[in-house]
This record gives C-alpha cells, sequence and structure tokens, in this order.
C-alpha cells in the first residue's frame, strides 16, 4: 500500500465514522478500517514489505491516522449512544402530560402527640426509653408487686403467648429493665403501645401509653405534683386547674388520679366530663418499696414516683374526637385532618 492508498482509505474511514446514522453502522465503520483485517491494521501490519526508506513515514503517518481514526470514532460512539437514549425518552415521555401530584404524608395523631408529651418530659430532663412489646411475666407482672394471684392481673385482661410470655399491658416493663440496668437518678419516660383483652367503645384492644418514672434521693409527693402540675399546664394551657384523687395502684403507694378540668366546657359540667367537670387523664404515685428491692435499689436510701397516662385520651381531649376507634380505622378522610 501506498502513502496516497493509505490517506484515501484514511479519509473514506473518517467519512464513514462521521457519517454513521446508528450505532450498527458505525460497528460496521470499526470492524472495516480498524478492525483486526481493517484496512489500517493491514497497513501497519504491511509496513515490513514497503521499502526501506519509506517504512518510517508509513508507519508514522499510519499511526497518527490510526489515532485519529480512534478518537473520532468514540466521538461518534457517544454522539449515537446520547441520540439513542433521546429517542427512547421521547418515546415514552410525553413531555405535554400535565404532572401528578405528590401526595404529602403526615404523621398519625397518635404519635404527634405522644410526640408532643415526651418533649414535654424531655424539657424536663427525661429521657425517653423504648423496648418489647412482647414481654415476660416477670417484667410485665411480678417486678411490679404483681404476684400470681393478684386480682389486678385480672384487671388487665393480658394476652398470653405462652405460660411466661405475654403482650406488655403497660409500659412499665421497661422502667424496671433500666432500673436493672443503673442505679439512680432515673428520669426516664417510656412511651410505646400497650395491649390489653377489650373492644368496646372506649377500649381498644392495641392502646398507647406514656409512663414515667423518677428515682432519686430526698423525692417527695411535692415532686410528683409540681412535675405533673407542669406537665397538664404545658399541655392543656396554664388556666387549667387540676386535682390530685387517691387512688390505688399495686406498683405505688400512695397512689393518686390526676383529675383535669373538663377542656370541653371549662368545668361547669358536659357530656364529655358526665356533668361533673373534671376529666381524667393520668395515674400517678410514689413508687412502693417492694418494687425498688426486686431491682436491688435500696429503698431506705432512695425514693420515687411513678404515673401513666393513656395517650388516646389524651390525643382525644386535644384535638376534640369522640371516637376512639377512629385513630384506628385508617380511614385518610379523618387522618387527614391533624
Ligand atoms: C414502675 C413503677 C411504677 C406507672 C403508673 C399509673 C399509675 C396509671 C394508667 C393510666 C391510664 C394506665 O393507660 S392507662 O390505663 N396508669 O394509672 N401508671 S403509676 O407506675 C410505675 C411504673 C413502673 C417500675
Amino acid at each position: 500500500m501506498t502513502l496516497e492508498e493509505l490517506l484515501a482509505s484514511a479519509r473514506e474511514a473518517l467519512d464513514h465514522i462521521t457519517t454513521a446514522g446508528t450505532e450498527e453502522n458505525l460497528e460496521q465503520a470499526r470492524v472495516k478500517y480498524l478492525g483486526r483485517k481493517g484496512l489500517i491494521t493491514q497497513a501497519l501490519r504491511s509496513l515490513g514489505s514497503l521499502p526501506v526508506e519509506v517504512r518510517p513515514q508509513f508507519g508514522q503517518e499510519a499511526n497518527r491516522l490510526k489515532k485519529l481514526l480512534e478518537q473520532h470514532l468514540e466521538a461518534a460512539q457517544e454522539r449515537l449512544k446520547k441520540a439513542a437514549l433521546a429517542a427512547e425518552a421521547v418515546a415514552v415521555l410525553d413531555v405535554t402530560l400535565p404532572g401528578r401530584q405528590q401526595d404529602v404524608g403526615r404523621l398519625h395523631p397518635i404519635t404527634q402527640i405522644t410526640r408532643e408529651i415526651c418533649d414535654i418530659f424531655i424539657r424536663m430532663g427525661f429521657q425517653v426509653v423504648e423496648g418489647p412489646e412482647v414481654e415476660t411475666d416477670y417484667y410485665n407482672f411480678e417486678a411490679l408487686n404483681i404476684p400470681k394471684d393478684h386480682p389486678a392481673r385480672d384487671m388487665q385482661d393480658t394476652f398470653y403467648i405462652s405460660d411466661n410470655i405475654v403482650l406488655r399491658t403497660h409500659t412499665s416493663p421497661m422502667q424496671v429493665r433500666v432500673m436493672e440496668q443503673q442505679q439512680p437518678p432515673v428520669r426516664i419516660i417510656a412511651p410505646g403501645k400497650t395491649f390489653r383483652r377489650d373492644s368496646d367503645l372506649t377500649h381498644t384492644p392495641m392502646f398507647h401509653q406514656v409512663e414515667g418514672l423518677l428515682v432519686d434521693k430526698d423525692i417527695s409527693f411535692a415532686d410528683l405534683k409540681g412535675v405533673l402540675t407542669l406537665f397538664v399546664h404545658e399541655m392543656f394551657g396554664p388556666a387549667v386547674g387540676l386535682r390530685f384523687r387517691p387512688s390505688f395502684f399495686p406498683f405505688t403507694e400512695p397512689s393518686a388520679e390526676v383529675d383535669i378540668q373538663c377542656v370541653i366546657c371549662r368545668g361547669s359540667g358536659c357530656r364529655v366530663c358526665s356533668q361533673t367537670g373534671w376529666l381524667e387523664i393520668l395515674g400517678s404515685g410514689m413508687v412502693d418499696p417492694e418494687v425498688f428491692r426486686f431491682v436491688n435499689y435500696d429503698p431506705e436510701v432512695y425514693v420515687g414516683f411513678a404515673f401513666g397516662l393513656g395517650i388516646e385520651r389524651i390525643a382525644m381531649l386535644k384535638f376534640g374526637i369522640d371516637d376512639l376507634r377512629l385513630f384506628f380505622d385508617n380511614d385518610l378522610r379523618f387522618l387527614k385532618q391533624f
């Protein structure tokens, strides 16, 4: 092959490469000129059969042209790939169609209220702890001073997984678990799902609680009243009155239930408060020394108070919802209002 022939081949190759309309055409051009048996490749191979005096120039020229063609080939490949993608996009994407509206989700009202409650206690220095919903009999009952034959076990109508495993009936097992792990001071709240075999207008088999526990030296009932009063005022407003009523729980002694002035009628009496003007929203008390013995806290040194509240009830009062079951029907027309 002469130098002229080589240049003619290269020109022809360049023409094919730059005008190739499809990736297939381009591949044909590559094989024809730059493939193993391609014209340019052959030219380089035939170098040995050329007269010695023309070899260097021919070799140099052939290599330069090979590189040049390879560059053009690469550019053409890129161009055709982009064009193919664009063509595909046009085929599937009609940019004149109106956009699809993206639905924005929101937090379930129970989640919103749980966070609001937790935030109030976090500001008072409490830590949030979460744990298992399936519990042992020991953590759910025994360690909370509720032995096997205790009537409180009936009160709580439990879902049993086996003789010793239950769905927790309150979040109190978490407080026991934390006390097993650390010495006082303890300042925790335990939010979460709880389960009881109960299903009617005012009870669902699954519901939510927040329970709190504070253990330290020199804690008195006045601290309990202070913390819970602040909580009520943060949650329902500083003008809402509250009262502490004696009560009983197996794990606290003395115990008190907390009522707030009815948020619907402001205390004058209505259907929601059964004409009493008061709504029960919290249970509380000083931790029974028996409970401390289970976790090896010295009851002569440490004192504590605990409390519990039902989140659904708080949410119903805050949002003015009159049917508990609405929370769990999953009806977006209801949920979208919060
Ligand atoms: C430990 C010690 C004491 C948690 C408490 C209540 C009172 C209470 C109810 C409120 C409405 C449950 O959801 S509800 O039905 N709870 O009245 N809970 S004191 O006392 C504890 C917890 C853990 C170790």
